[in-house]
């Protein structure tokens, strides 16, 4: 079984964009912790499923986020549930976990299963779209928000989410702060090895995602300068 818990540094990789085989190899061989799964929009079985056949042959854990229930593939070692803290939206609180309950809810393996307690922090990404994400007002706000998630609902997971911009490094740190207990992940706009190194210093996870798709060496970059940090805590 894995262990999120030791993991550093991620790769996220999105179903509906394509990666050759090279460069796919280059990320699951990088030193990166993990590939997590997952996208908001175009997010299919079939492109699912062939995405993990893919990151399969090698050696490197593979998790799928899932964001779609038509798009549960079996086979990955874990499983993260976004948890959306800040939908404005409240069917994307519970509503898709019960619907997917009762459609798989025998099958489903519990001790694969990590519920994130996801913040959407920058109200341009699509996932704050289709979530109707609340804005979030200051850092103490943040760190609100994170402990709702650790303490109240007593989440393993905290996930800051800024997808498609680098986000403020004092929100983070409240986040930190807020979520005492659980782990927290940070994903958004890295793209150099200083912001990676930045949010490392913060966050337990960092996850890379978009600049794999549009400057491979870059994302590649990011590993090292992850492994290279210690937590500042
Ligand atoms: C997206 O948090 C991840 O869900 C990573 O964000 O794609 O902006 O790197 P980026």
């Amino acid at each position: 079984m894995i262990d999120y818990r030791g993991w550093r540094h991620t790769f996220k990789l999105d179903p509906d964009k394509t990666i050759g085989d090279e460069a796919l190899e280059a990320l699951c061989e990088s030193g990166t912790d993990a590939i997590i799964v997952g996208g908001t929009y175009g997010v299919t079985y079939d492109n699912t499923l062939e995405l993990m056949a893919r990151v399969r042959r090698y050696a490197v854990p593979a998790v799928l986020e899932i964001s779609s229930l038509d798009a549960v593939v079996p086979g990955f070692d874990a499983y993260f549930i976004p948890l959306v803290l800040n939908a404005g939206d409240p069917d994307w609180i519970f509503a898709p976990h019960v619907s997917g309950l009762k459609a798989y809810g025998s099958y489903i393996h519990w001790e694969e299963i990590f519920t994130e307690g996801y913040l959407i922090a920058n109200p341009e990404a699509s996932v704050a779209q289709l979530t109707k994400a609340r804005p979030i007002a200051d850092s103490d706000e943040a760190k609100a928000y994170a402990q709702v998630a650790a303490n109240i609902c007593r989440l393993p997971i905290v996930y800051v989410e800024y997808s498609g911009t680098y986000g403020d490094p004092e929100l983070v740190r409240a986040c930190r702060a807020g979520a005492e207990g659980a782990h927290l992940f940070y994903g958004g706009g890295i793209r150099t090895p200083q912001q990676a190194a930045e949010m490392a210093a913060i966050a337990d996870t960092v996850v890379v995602g978009n600049v794999i798709y549009d400057d491979l060496q870059a994302a590649l970059a990011t590993v090292a300068a992850v492994k290279g940090v210690q937590k500042q805590r």
